[in-house]
């Protein structure tokens, strides 16, 4: 394709409520909804960009909630975008950063929906526009994280029967980190070799917590604890990476370039989940890659659970990167009741395919947008 000059015409966002197939237990929140902030970016040329921006249960996970999200691209993103290039992604960004401070998530949607259309005009995926695809399936993981030891061990069965998992994420951090080691424990023993176990404690953990914790979870062969302590105690980290066996990974630590270099530098982790959204968007998520490579941590592609759209951004940046040592986890349309692609992201023999096709390689289906969004009254995205 050949670049013509298309203007940033209109930026529209709604925001869609879908529920979750279970409950989602989490140390902070259990989710029975997930809600993802859609960005439709309309061009001069007539191209059309899509991207999204997702939280996990409102505000318990970080700081931006989707109704913040929205707000922040509708009243403060979005008029300083109007009538730039749009095929200059990077120039956007720099003008984004400079006019708002923090809000990374809702500039991972803009940026995401800046670097789709460009793919859709050039005709590449957005890969592409990276340096190409060196691979067209990737590892993933799924979430046990129904509350029920049973119902999690019956779940990681069907999964490993289905061959659609192999790897599981267990959420604990709730409970006491003894009923917790136990939890960890019986699953571990039900699936034995069949399938492998890590767990996320969502920062929920004191450093005692945490020594008890992995010293316990190491002992009943859970091989990766994420984000035991607070992202902003660095220190805990480092001790709890260089004191166990068991492989330590930063996830809430990790918010884009700067805070990866601060993880390396302080030898807080031995594994970066890397998520799009948390990092700022695609081009600051490769910027986290990049230092994740350099400093030779292992890399985990992480997701902030997002509907099939999301998922098809990261795996145009994920499928780039020559090994992702821990796999990844992008099943949020799994977690869903419902998925708004009008072609469904393909899970298979325990691995997440790249979906072919230009931009970001993800349609919508119109009436499953609009069934889901928040405020029906309201008709013309998509
Ligand atoms: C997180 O903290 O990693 C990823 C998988 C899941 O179930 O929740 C997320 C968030
Ligand atoms: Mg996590």
């Amino acid at each position: 394709g050949v670049l013509t000059l298309s203007k940033i015409e209109l930026i529209e966002t709604i925001i869609l409520d879908i529920p979750t197939i279970r409950g989602h237990v989490l140390s902070m929140a259990t989710m029975r909804i997930q809600t993802a902030v859609l960005v439709q970016i309309k061009f001069s040329d007539g191209s059309v960009g899509i991207g999204e921006g997702t939280t996990i249960g409102g505000l318990s996970y970080g700081p931006e909630s989707p109704e913040g999200i929205r707000s922040a691209i509708d009243t403060y993103i979005a008029p300083v975008l109007h009538g730039r290039c749009g095929n200059d992604v990077n120039g956007a960004i720099q003008c984004i950063d400079k006019s708002v401070k923090g809000n990374r998530i809702a500039k991972s949607a803009v940026e995401c929906a800046l670097w789709d259309a460009l793919g859709k005009r050039l005709a590449v995926p957005v890969a592409q526009l990276f340096g190409g695809s060196v691979t067209s399936e990737m590892p993933v993981a799924w979430t046990l994280a129904s509350g029920n030891s049973d119902t999690d061990i019956a779940e990681a069965q069907k999964m490993i029967a289905m061959r659609r998992h192999n790897i599981f994420k267990l959420k604990i951090g709730k409970r006491s980190v003894r009923e917790d080691v136990a939890h960890v424990g019986r699953i571990k023993k039900a699936i034995g070799d069949e399938g492998s176990i890590r767990v996320d404690i969502n920062q929920a953990w004191s450093l005692a917590d945490a020594r008890w914790g992995l010293k316990g979870l190491q002992d009943v062969g859970c091989e990766l604890v994420e984000q035991p302590v607070q992202a902003r105690d660095r220190m805990a980290m480092a001790e709890l990476t260089s004191s166990y066996e068991i492989a330590v990974m930063a996830d809430e630590a990790l918010n884009g370039p700067e805070d990866a270099l601060a993880v390396a530098t302080d030898k807080a982790a031995d594994v970066l989940a890397v998520k799009v959204a948390q990092s700022g968007g695609l081009k600051r998520a490769s910027e986290v890659l990049a230092i994740g490579q350099a400093a030779g941590f292992g890399l985990y592609g992480g997701t902030m659970l997002e509907t099939g759209l999301g998922t098809a951004a990261a795996l145009q940046l994920f499928s780039t990167i020559e090994t992702f040592r821990w796999g990844t986890e992008l099943f949020g349309p799994l977690l869903l009741t419902a998925d708004i692609l009008a072609e469904p992201i393909v899970y298979q023999d325990f691995c997440v395919k790249l979906p072919v096709g230009p931009g970001i390689a993800a349609g919508l289906d119109p009436d499953k947008v609009a069934f889901y969004r928040r405020d029906r009254e309201r008709t013309s995205i998509v």
